[in-house]
């Protein structure tokens, strides 16, 4: 069987605070139709890409604060975006702000879903790593509170039967952890898909802010090339609401080689063909996980949080 087919990235440019999430379903649909034109059977639509970025805001009324969040998918907005998946024949990622009632509780995460083309929820994700803080930091002229509005994610790092192949999902700063990425190869995810919205004034280091286009392509290019796996990347970026989110969506092959990167920092849909025999070639030779991991060697990646050095250094 060969395994070849056409992927696409719809970047997205800045959400206003007053945009409905109609706006932003008939902005995804115009990129979902564009990309099958081209052949596609898979989209990567951004993180949180129903809404503006809204944990840049300190919202302190909770009636507020919900209207940020879904609580069903499809829910009436984003039935359009199920019905063109399966009028076009195409699978799509999609990030949201979900609100859930579970084990009797009010729970709030950061979600990507799967859908089939079917137009079928195939596959959750909760964001593991959230970035920023649980409190407003003084001076900020942006905050970054997902820890204050997410919990972390209780799913896990799944990976789901799709499109002829096994497809794992990251959202955002998951992309800097490579244990995210080693988990869903360990499990022979062959895509990974992320969508994210990075501000490139996040750091408080000016030298560290100017990397920020660099780190994001840095990371998914090796968390690519270390785990044998495509990646699409898909970024909403521009500057959205005073705050400066770069672009750079990007598709990128096993051997860390990126194939599709787009240019500007507005609605854009790149496209590539992938072969996804290709990780073969790498998981055969140098990440041959069976013959080459040693994990009796890896124990504290899982038992131990942060850098500490052995109790008998001196
Ligand atoms: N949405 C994100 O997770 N953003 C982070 C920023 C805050 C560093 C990221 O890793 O891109």
């Amino acid at each position: 069987m060969i395994r070849k087919y056409v992927v696409s990235s719809a970047q997205m440019g800045p959400i206003s605070r007053q945009d409905t999430r109609q706006d932003c379903v008939n902005r995804m649909l115009e990129m979902m139709k564009e990309a099958a034109a081209k052949g596609s059977r898979f989209i990567v639509f951004p993180e949180l890409a129903l809404t503006s970025f809204f944990p840049r805001w300190i919202i302190e009324d909770q009636a507020e604060l919900d209207t940020w969040f879904e609580t069903s998918m499809p829910n009436a907005d984003t039935m359009p975006l199920f019905e063109m998946a399966k009028a076009l024949n195409i699978g799509f990622n999609l990030g949201y702000a979900e609100k859930i009632v579970e084990g009797g509780e009010t729970r709030y995460f950061n979600t990507a879903i799967l859908v089939n083309q079917a137009g079928e929820i195939c596959g959750k994700y909760r964001k593991i790593h959230l970035p920023g803080h649980d409190e407003p930091q003084p001076g900020r002229r942006h905050q970054h509170l997902e820890k204050r509005y997410f919990e972390q994610g209780n799913l896990g790092f799944p990976v789901t039967p799709m499109l002829d192949t096994r497809i794992g999902m990251l959202i955002c700063n998951d992309r800097r952890w490579p244990e995210g990425w080693r988990v869903l190869a360990l499990q022979a995810a062959e895509l990974v898909c992320l969508g994210y919205n990075t501000p490139d004034d996040h750091s408080g280091f000016e030298e560290v802010d100017a990397l920020a286009d660099f780190h994001h392509l840095l990371s998914m290019q090796s968390g690519s090339y270390l785990n044998s796996v495509w990646s699409i990347a898909t970024a909403k970026c521009g500057l959205e609401e005073g705050s400066s989110l770069i672009g750079n969506s990007a598709i990128t092959a096993p051997s860390g080689q990126i194939v599709a990167q787009s240019e500007t920092l507005e609605d854009e849909v790149i496209n590539a063909e992938i072969d996804l025999d290709m990780a073969k070639q790498y998981r055969q030779t140098f990440f041959d996980f069976g013959r080459h991991r040693a994990p009796e060697n890896y124990q504290l990646i899982s038992k131990r949080r942060m850098a500490l050095p052995e109790p008998d250094d001196t």
